[in-house]
């Protein structure tokens, strides 16, 4: 077969000097910083989804993307010369991973039969494409929005024979990623929420939700799937409300049901910013709660109220993120994966280069300048100090469980007024980070 893209060879790191559109300048994979490789810190993904069938279409205009390997047919041969051109790329790109939905790689069809069957046929390319590349799996998903018969929810449709459907396919997904040795699973809620209360028996769709979630739990266990289960929050679009809103949310539900332990979240920068939070506050609730998991790496645009999905490249947020992350041990299972997007008017092939190198680089000076930030050691010995009183004393009482609202009462009392606690020192500490930017 030819090759999808001719034109480039394996991206080389060539360092910040470079005027090289096509290489890194600062994705070196095999630099250790702090005692790993970049390419273990980072653990890089490409989506198939945006990257392999996105086709620049949007509510007002036609497909603008050109990918001359496609013929954008629903042909297994087509899905197959897809699958070639996938890892072609990848593998140029020299990403470790990649991430699917089932319906992303083959084609629906007239059955789930026939559609398992269809999938079982891309799988087996899959298979050897990753065999002969060693790219691998970062986490396999089941597409439980598209199709129409998704339209009320999936898990929590008001149909029962949909929750069937759902589970029929979720089901095959996860035996498909097993068998593809995947890193991870993925439950994004595309339609689990609602348009209008007053059609909606909100405490039963949660409560089925839930069961769907043991389920596949069960199921995991039942084939040997040892990869780590995931959500996904997101709070709209598509519908106006989904379920699992924001980190907290998911963490609230998964207490809720039982379900903490068997699965951590997967968090997305684009996301965060519709819930209205930050990225580095999403990442900071999941870690907190031991169920920081991976990452979809994007970004969006504040002054838009939708998932544009657009590539990262701001220092500023990758420094963040890489802050958190390594404050919490880096990624075990988890990765950066870029559910991202080029734009509609970025139409060509080389785009989809363009876009990865950048928000690759973007991530290994984040982590260089989050690894400086660490060993210079001034921003968390100032909040190691901004806590101290809790570290002897009255608040180590308190923190150890030793203490009471009498004794407390005394306390203070006694004392007549709490000593005065230093400035919070924002703007000092918002140029310290700008020293290592
Ligand atoms: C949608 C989204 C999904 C999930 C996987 O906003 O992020 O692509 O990552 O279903
Ligand atoms: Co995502």
């Amino acid at each position: 077969m030819s090759k999808a893209f001719p034109e480039v060879s394996a991206i080389q790191y060539e360092g910040p000097g470079t005027k090289n559109p096509l290489a890194f300048k600062h994705y070196n994979a095999s630099e250790i910083i702090d005692g790993k490789t970049m390419r273990d810190h980072l653990r890089f993904s490409v989506v198939y989804w945006h990257t392999f069938r996105g086709r620049g279409l949007d509510p007002f205009g036609a497909p603008t993307m050109i990918r001359p390997w496609d013929d954008f047919s629903d042909s297994l041969d087509n899905a197959r010369r897809r699958v070639r051109a996938a890892f072609e790329f990848i593998e140029k790109l020299g990403a470790p991973f990649y991430a699917f939905h089932d319906r992303d790689v083959a084609p629906e069809g007239t059955t789930l039969a026939q559609t398992n069957k269809n999938l079982d046929a891309i799988v087996k390319v899959l298979k050897e494409e990753q065999e002969r590349t060693g790219i691998k799996l970062l986490w396999g998903t089941a597409c439980l929005f598209a199709h129409p018969r998704y339209a009320h929810g999936a898990a929590t449709s008001c149909n029962a024979d949909v929750f069937a459907y759902a589970a029929a396919q979720v089901k095959k997904a996860v035996e498909v990623t097993h068998e593809l040795g995947g890193a991870g699973y993925v439950f994004w809620g595309g339609r689990e929420g609602y348009s209008t209360l007053l059609n909606t028996d909100l405490k039963r769709e949660l409560e089925h939700l839930a069961k769907f979630l043991h389920m596949a739990v069960d199921y995991k266990k039942k084939i040997g799937f040892k990869g780590q289960f995931y959500i996904e929050p997101k709070p709209k679009e598509p519908t106006k409300h989904q379920y699992d809103s924001e980190a907290a949310a998911c963490l609230n539900f998964l207490r809720e049901f039982g379900l903490m332990g068997h699965l951590k979240l997967n968090l997305e920068t684009n996301h965060a910013t519709l819930a209205g939070h930050t990225m580095q506050h999403e990442l900071e609730v999941a870690a907190a709660a031991g169920a920081l998991g991976s990452v979809d790496a994007n970004t969006g645009d504040l002054m838009l109220g939708w998932d544009t999905d657009q590539f990262p490249t701001d220092i500023y947020l990758t420094t963040q993120c890489m802050l958190t992350i390594l404050k919490a041990g880096g990624f075990t299972t988890g990765g950066l994966n870029f559910d991202a997007k080029v734009r509609r008017e970025s139409y060509e092939p080389i785009d989809l280069f363009y876009a990865h190198i950048g928000g690759m680089d973007a991530f290994a000076r984040g982590l260089k300048i989050a690894s400086a930030i660490r060993k210079d050691g001034r921003l968390a010995e100032f909040v190691r100090e901004r806590y101290s009183s809790w570290d002897t004393g009255l608040g180590k009482e308190i923190e150890s469980g030793k203490s009471s609202f009498e004794a407390l009462d005394k306390y203070i009392m006694k004392k007549g007024e709490s000593s005065p606690t230093g400035s919070g020192r924002q703007e000092f500490l918002e140029n310290l980070i700008n020293e290592f930017i």
